[in-house]
């Protein structure tokens, strides 16, 4: 068993129970980085998935890394582009490679990329639940918390009726939906439902390679959508603005292969004037630490699904990350992605280990 959840995580496309990721630990000769996986336990999300990303990193993305010998991690998307797709598995290494080379500058993540903000303001991500009474009790409890932005996983029939329930419950909060890609064209009469609700945005609601249904999606709507798997790097959010396929971007730094990437697509994002903010993937405080640092860029300025380590585990792979009465969690300040899993705590929890050599 991996680390369970608080709660089971439901979406449209499956239920989660347990955290179960790969850890990369890459040793240089002054410092040590981590980075961790996006990938889950099936390929569901994506067509990545624990085993493949395993495979990948093992078979050739580390294998490629000590062959080129003396590199930094801008150099790795270079080193690493024989091997087409796979991105997740590229973010886990390129994210260690670079958090060693910073903890060896002595340098935050988030001064590295920019960052300019010390706290990052916080939504959380809701599961589909049994009824829309426990919808609206788990609603009603992340608000007290300080939530900023509650987001609803919707599915085609638990969607129109759970929104307005909750938008009448709570007239004036930030408020979004994702479907993930549970939907298709043949639904918009559903959007043009949601479009009452008020919503911030509606989160991939078609298919999770698609942009141009979802460009004729966005112009019979008011509300905004924002791509999430749609968005595999830099290139797709230039072609999803430039076809009108949204107006907002979830950057997911391990779904478009790693933080330097990320930061190509908020760029991007910013030169065309559309906001992003920072998807989760339920990391454990490896890939929580690395999201709190880009979620400080400037134009991150939509709460992200960066929420508490209590919200996702009973007792975290790192130091906790504690929510504020405001709503926001503090961006690490120390080198690196500034947190390292407690080591009692990582051993008590690990599955499988693989050390690879030069
Ligand atoms: O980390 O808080 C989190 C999860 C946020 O909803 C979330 N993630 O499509 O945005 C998304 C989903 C993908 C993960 S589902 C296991
Ligand atoms: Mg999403």
């Amino acid at each position: 068993m991996g680390l369970p959840l608080v709660r089971p995580f439901r979406t449209s496309f499956g239920t989660s129970t347990e955290k179960v990721c790969i850890l990369a630990r890459v040793e240089t000769d002054h410092a040590e980085g981590w980075g961790e996986c996006v990938a889950d336990l099936e390929p569901d999300f994506s067509a990545e998935w624990n085993g493949s990303a395993w495979g990948a990193i093992t078979e050739f993305l580390a294998p490629a890394l000590f062959r080129a010998g003396d590199v930094a991690a801008k150099d790795l998307e270079g080193v690493f582009a024989f091997v087409r797709g796979n991105r997740m598995a590229k973010a886990t290494l390129v994210n260690a490679v670079l958090d060693a080379e910073l903890r060896e500058r002595g340098v935050s993540l988030g001064a590295y990329l920019g960052a300019q903000r010390e706290r990052v303001a916080c939504g959380v991500s809701i599961g589909i639940t049994d009824t829309t009474d426990a919808l609206r009790a788990q609603v009603d409890g992340y608000l007290g918390e300080g939530y900023q932005r509650i987001k609803l996983k919707i599915e085609p029939g638990l969607d129109v009726e759970r929104v307005e329930a909750i938008r009448a419950a709570h007239p004036g909060i930030l408020l979004s939906v994702d479907a993930n890609a549970a939907y298709t064209l043949a639904d918009a009469d559903v959007f043009r439902r949601l479009d009452d609700s008020a919503l911030l945005m509606v989160e991939q609601p078609l298919h999770f390679e698609d942009i141009a249904q979802h460009a004729s999606l966005q112009r019979q709507l008011r509300t905004d959508l924002c791509l999430d798997e749609s968005i595999r790097g830099a290139a797709d959010a230039a072609a999803a603005i430039e076809l009108g396929a949204c107006r907002i971007v979830n950057v997911k730094q391990g779904r478009v292969g790693g933080v330097l990437e990320a930061r190509r697509v908020h760029d991007v994002c910013r030169d065309a004037g559309v906001p992003v903010w920072c998807g989760g993937m339920l990391e454990t405080g490896i890939g929580r630490a690395t999201n709190l640092a880009l979620a400080a860029m400037p134009n991150f300025t939509l709460p992200g699904d960066t929420s508490a380590s209590g919200r996702y585990f009973p007792e975290d792979l790192t130091e906790p990350f504690v929510l504020a009465p405001d709503g926001t969690i503090g961006v690490p300040a120390g080198p690196g992605i500034g947190a390292s899993p407690l080591p009692d705590r990582l051993e008590s929890c690990t599955l499988r280990r693989e050390t690879l050599r030069p």
